[in-house]
């Protein structure tokens, strides 16, 4: 028994932040049926190939526990099997250009006359307003939600993050409302349209920082930030480099073996509740006595010497003594893991977080598995489809006999 056991997902969706939506149903227990077009698929299947002729690992990654047809929705033959589909489904999530799905033929009214209890769902760069015609991708949503502007380092260039938080995140704000919208069809008997715009998905992620633009303007400088007390602050909200961007200040410092390991880093928080600890640790009892250093708010103007301190202390250890030593008195901190490591992190894999999966053509790789742990939900992680590998069992289930199969496959519809 599977959480959505029951759904169908008409899966329209491409490339990243729709992908990563309809996985999540489908390990979540929806029958998810991705649609692409005939010959061609997923442009993902073909992008940063490591292994000629197969599918990538981007489009594996992203397509687990589906099923896949093929289907080319301009041909008149596949809009007939595209309004059967939407009949019978109870999820359509798509994530094309603006107005794509629309010039098909196929706009929300239309839809919703076919199928009134059809929960629509789309991923778009931008909400209503000036921008809402653009094409986006990860970092343009970046840029755009208020995450590349503040970060970086403290006066250089603005930067994207390696999380893909426009992609993914988006993504996971738009599975999110999809399953709301199932409760509430419990109740209301209806579909609903939902969009979720990559810019707002950001914004969202980046919300400390519109609480910083408001304490800037209203409070003047930001006192835990690495620009207080001598650096200046513009008019908005600054790069930050490593600070906590929370009330406990922390940073990153080296550990020993930085010089030759670029991840041989640990980040570090100087909680106020467990300062004391920290500061016994790294042998400067002297600050638990001395006001200069007691209080968190004497220790502000002078972060940067309490982090050249701390990090005096963690270069004579590993990234992992550092952690059983603070983490065993209650000081929180994060060794900077290298996805080499991850991939070997024996409790990751214990977990299914990370999944080993079998491809009939690529053969074994490694996958982020389903990150959120339901007690009566169980996920196996299973493959991702072949092009159009399901199209003639989906197309029988729809009621399509061979002789329209037949008739689609000469329209080239299928
Ligand atoms: N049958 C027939 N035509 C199909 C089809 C099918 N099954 N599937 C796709 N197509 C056609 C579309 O009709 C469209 O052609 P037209 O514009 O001529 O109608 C074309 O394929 C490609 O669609 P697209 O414009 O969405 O794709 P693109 O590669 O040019 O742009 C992207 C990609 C991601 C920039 C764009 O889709 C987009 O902005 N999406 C919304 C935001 C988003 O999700 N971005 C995240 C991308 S990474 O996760």
């Amino acid at each position: 028994m599977k959480a959505l056991d029951g759904v169908k997902v008409l899966d329209m969706t491409h490339v990243q932040s729709g992908p990563t939506c309809t996985q999540l149903l489908a390990w979540l227990g929806a029958d998810v049926i991705k649609v692409e077009r005939p010959g061609a698929g997923d442009a993902t299947r073909g992008q940063l190939r490591d292994k000629p002729g197969v599918d990538s690992l981007y489009f594996t990654m992203l397509n687990h526990n589906k099923r896949a047809i093929t289907l080319d929705t301009k041909k008149d033959r596949g809009k007939a099997i595209f309004t059967k589909l939407i009949e019978e489904c109870d999820v359509m999530v798509e994530n094309f250009a603006p107005g794509v799905i629309d010039r098909w033929g196929f706009p929300w009214e239309t839809i919703q006359k076919i199928n009134p209890r059809m929960i629509y769902a789309s991923v778009k760069g931008f909400g209503p307003g000036p921008y809402e015609d653009c094409k986006v991708y990860e970092n343009v949503a970046q840029c755009t939600g208020g995450a590349a502007s503040t970060t970086g380092e403290i006066d250089r260039v603005p930067l994207v993050t390696g999380a893909q938080i426009g992609d993914s995140g988006t993504g996971l704000h738009l599975a999110l409302g999809i399953v709301a919208a199932l409760y509430q069809r419990n109740t209301s008997g209806k579909g609903q349209r939902i969009t979720c715009a990559m810019q707002d998905a950001v914004l969202n992620l980046c919300r400390v920082k519109l609480r910083d633009q408001q304490r800037l303007e209203t409070a003047g400088p930001l006192t835990e930030y690495p620009q207080y007390p001598n650096g200046k602050f513009g008019k908005a909200v600054p790069r930050a480099g490593n600070a906590s961007g929370g009330g406990q200040p922390g940073w990153i410092v080296k550990c020993k073996g930085w010089q030759e390991d670029p991840d041989s880093y640990i980040y570090v928080i100087a909680q106020a509740a467990a300062f004391p600890e920290l500061a016994k640790a790294i042998g400067h009892e002297d600050w638990l006595t001395d006001p200069k250093w007691s209080t968190p708010a004497a220790r502000l103007d002078k972060l940067d010497k309490m982090f050249d301190e701390i990090e005096k202390w963690t270069m004579t250890k590993t990234k992992f003594e550092v952690m059983n030593i603070l983490n065993a008195v209650d000081v929180p901190v994060g060794p900077i893991l290298s996805m080499k490591e991850i991939a070997e992190e024996p409790s990751l894999r214990a977990t299914g977080t990370v999944v080993e999966v079998d491809h009939p053509t690529r053969g074994k790789y490694l996958s982020v598995g389903m990150p959120i742990k339901m007690s009566d939900c169980p996920v196996e992680v299973r493959r991702s489809p072949l092009l159009g590998e399901h199209t003639d069992e989906i197309l029988r289930e729809l009621g399509f006999g061979d002789n329209e199969i037949k008739a689609a496959r000469e329209e080239q519809a299928v």
